[in-house]
């Protein structure tokens, strides 16, 4: 990777992602069979005005007009999962040649189109028939996912190289085993949800050992937890060690926590601290899972769509700090937190020393098509902006962070909330299945010819912005200091108040604004005085100033000489200069009269 500290190192990867039952549709076509998802929406009082993603973006038969959308926005990478039912339509055993080619298919698209693809081998639709069987809560869930990663890479893997296993255990877990939002519905005694989620990690390690075994390529290998991110709310040292320690702590009964999820992948046990908060609901294990377990991976992926601050209490813990009134929120009310993107690679990235992919960012708004038929998703582009230039600056800080995927590419069925929340990149008309992208796809596929460099116009304005008076009166000074006008003329012509403009300006530049006007007047006069035989009325006037009186007073003021022994002085100087001071005259005040 070249140029660290600039920006985003070239090659660095800009995609965008989905999911298969979020997107796909095509419930039970070509023999596919139902997943936990098709059960699930069936039944009554699960998902926002019974929604399901039975048809949902219809990818299924339109992939090829989405992968050319993909193409015109610019994405370097795709991020997208395979449905394990579409494959093997009771889990294990026959395989459905037509799901296959499906993603064959799309594979072939999406290279063609000059797109890399990045499979994910489990994004939640767990064949319904595996669910009969305990589903994660069976011991025997490893080896069937083993045995269906098998077939996905035996088949894609001379043209697929970025693999990610699972995608947040933490919620499908945790919302189908503990609280019964998401599919199989249950909520089991913590022992059994931590049961099933030691069953997921054998699995990703069994998934990772048979990439590597049955790659055609050199392939590339990750997973994408979903840890919540803690974020100091000052760059105190106390704070910073605040966030820390929530980012690495493992909270009882909660499954939200990074490292009861991220230790045994990377180091191959459970953190002693959650071993400890859990007691006696820890699962059983042997200690052999944990050489199934820890697999070398090439990258740690990071889903991250908000923060929470953070401030170190009087005994130096984690105190939540509570989110100022009017602070933006998503439609699901997550608190929009930029430094995320900065915290969370660098703290995951300082906790297991691998490089980072964002693999998925998002958030998701009320959008529409406005009367000129476009979608105009400020508050999306805002977000980027913001996101963005909080991962540019964990990555120009040394962080290897290599890519990052928006979620989404287009609006799609978000789960128990249905077509409510839409995160694309594209908007979807579900009535028509019409795509439109959105301004923020437009924006993005700016922002990814440029390789990010066109976030640069945002990082100045966004170091210390000058607000609007302050800028416009330094840029009427500059150009009108030879009229008369003062503070309060300024001000009438800025249309503000004199005071309020004269406490901006302080707080900007630091100084204040009468006596910068009457600086830049007595530097204009000295111009003028410097001139060969000019007279000083004619500084007076070309200084803005009303009247001699006046000018000599203020000039004497600021230089320590009247104007004439300052012409004298200059004159004799550029006759005889001093060897080494050349320049003395200019600075008076250094020059006794
Ligand atoms: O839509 C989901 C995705 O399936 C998993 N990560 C979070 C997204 C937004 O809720």
């Amino acid at each position: 990777m070249s140029d660290m500290h600039s920006g985003f190192p070239d090659g660095f990867i800009w995609g965008a992602a989905t999911s298969s039952y979020q997107i796909e549709g095509a419930w039970d076509e070509d023999g596919k069979g139902p997943s936990i998802w098709d059960r699930f929406t069936d039944r009554e009082n699960t998902i926002w005005r019974r929604h399901h993603g039975r048809v949902a973006c219809d990818h299924y038969h339109r992939f090829r007009q989405d992968v050319a959308i993909m193409q015109q926005i610019g994405l370097g990478a795709y991020r997208f999962s395979i449905s394990w039912p579409r494959i093997l339509p009771e889990g294990t055993g026959k395989v459905n040649k037509a799901g296959l080619g499906f993603y064959d298919a799309l594979v072939d698209e999406l290279l063609a189109h000059g797109i890399e693809p990045w499979v994910t081998l489990y994004h939640w639709d767990m064949p319904n028939e595996l669910f009969y069987r305990g589903g994660w809560l069976n011991p025997s869930s490893p080896k069937w996912f083993a045995d269906y990663t098998a077939v996905v890479v035996e088949r894609l893997s001379d043209r697929v190289k970025h693999w990610i296993t699972l995608n947040e255990p933490q919620c499908f877990i945790g919302l189908g085993y503990q609280t019964a939002e998401h599919p199989p519905g249950l909520q089991l005694d913590f022992s059994d949800v931590l049961q099933a989620g030691h069953h997921t990690l054998l699995a990703h390690g069994h998934a990772v050992t048979v990439i590597r075994e049955k790659a055609k390529q050199k392939p590339n290998i990750g997973w994408s937890p979903a840890g919540s991110i803690y974020c100091p709310t000052s760059p105190s040292l106390e704070d910073v060690k605040a966030a820390r320690q929530a980012t690495q702590a493992v909270y009882p009964k909660g499954l939200w926590n990074n490292r009861w999820w991220g230790d045994p992948v990377v180091f191959g046990h459970y953190p002693e601290e959650g071993l400890r908060v859990y007691g006696s609901n820890a699962p059983r294990f042997k200690d052999s899972d944990f050489e199934t377990i820890k697999q070398p991976i090439d990258f740690y992926g990071c889903n991250i769509f908000q923060g929470v601050s953070v401030y170190a209490g009087p005994d130096g813990n984690p105190v939540p700090a509570e989110l100022a009134p009017g602070k933006p929120l998503s439609l699901y009310e997550w608190n929009q937190a930029p430094d995320s993107l900065y915290w969370g690679p660098r703290l995951l990235s300082e906790m297991y020393k691998l490089p980072i992919v964002i693999t998925e960012n998002g958030v998701s708004i009320g959008d529409q098509i406005s009367h000129d038929g476009r979608v105009h998703d400020s508050v999306r582009v805002d977000f980027l902006i913001d996101h963005l230039l909080a991962l540019k600056k964990a990555i120009s800080e040394g962080v290897d962070v290599r890519g990052y995927f928006h979620w989404s590419f287009m609006d799609n069925f978000e789960w128990q909330e249905g077509y409510k929340h839409r995160f694309g990149l594209v908007y979807v008309d579900y009535e028509n299945q019409e795509r439109t992208i959105k301004d923020s796809g437009f924006w993005y596929q700016e922002l990814i010819a440029t390789n990010g460099e066109s976030l640069q116009k945002y990082l100045s304005q966004d170091a210390n912005p000058p607000p609007y008076v302050v800028k416009e009166s330094l840029k009427y000074i500059e150009a009108n200091i030879h009229e008369v006008f003062n503070v309060k003329s300024l001000a009438a012509k800025l249309n503000c108040h004199p005071d309020f403009l004269s406490r901006r300006f302080k707080q900007y530049t630091g100084t204040d604004l009468s006596s910068y006007i009457r600086q830049m007047r007595i530097e204009r006069a000295r111009d003028v005085l410097k001139r060969p035989g000019a007279l000083i009325d004619e500084a007076v006037e070309q200084s803005g100033f009303s009247d001699r009186i006046h000018f000599t007073k203020v000039f004497r003021k600021l230089t320590g000489l009247t104007p004439g022994q300052f012409q004298r002085q200059f004159q004799s100087m550029m006759e005889s200069p001093p060897d080494g001071v050349g320049l003395k005259a200019e600075n008076p005040r250094s020059t006794s009269s």
